[in-house]
């Protein structure tokens, strides 16, 4: 069992934590408990650099070793990174486990010291017919990321 974890930080009062675990080369489970959260959907990513130096903005695009155009979690067309929307209720806070194939933690496409990002707006998926949607699901702003590492 492989385990990582993430703090997130957040200049717009956003804190929580994404634990990570990999059994062998079996998909990965993702649970994370968030708050300080606008209720609604939030886009929630992997993204390609751990590198806060500038904020958010520098963990990079959403982590991408395919290729592929932005997508669903659930398409055959989307980035490894792309884990969809997490859904945060009126209290601010979001509980929430992703079951995930593309987010292994070790090998070539590992995550470990790449970047989760939480993101101000919903993902659309790759849908929404926006000029973002194919890149970034038009999530709008980044409001929280941390770098992922490895947990004893
Ligand atoms: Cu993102
Ligand atoms: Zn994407």
């Amino acid at each position: 069992m492989v385990k990582a974890v993430v703090v997130l930080n957040s200049s717009e009062g956003v804190s929580g934590t994404v634990s990570f675990t990999q059994e062998g080369d079996g998909p990965t489970t993702v649970t994370g408990n968030l708050s300080g959260l606008k209720p609604g959907l939030h886009g929630f990513h992997v993204h390609a650099l751990g590198d806060t130096t500038n904020g958010c903005m520098s963990t990079g695009p959403h982590f991408n070793p395919n290729g592929k155009e932005h997508g669903a979690p659930e398409d055959d067309v989307r980035h490894a990174g792309d884990l969809g929307n997490i859904t945060v209720g009126e209290d601010g806070t979001a509980s929430f486990t992703i079951v995930d194939k593309q987010i292994p933690l070790s090998g070539p496409h590992s995550i470990i010291g790449r970047a989760v990002v939480v993101h101000g707006d919903p993902d659309d998926l790759g849908k929404g017919g926006h000029e973002l949607s194919k890149s970034t699901g038009n999530a709008g702003g980044r409001i929280a990321c941390g770098i992922i590492g490895l947990q004893g």
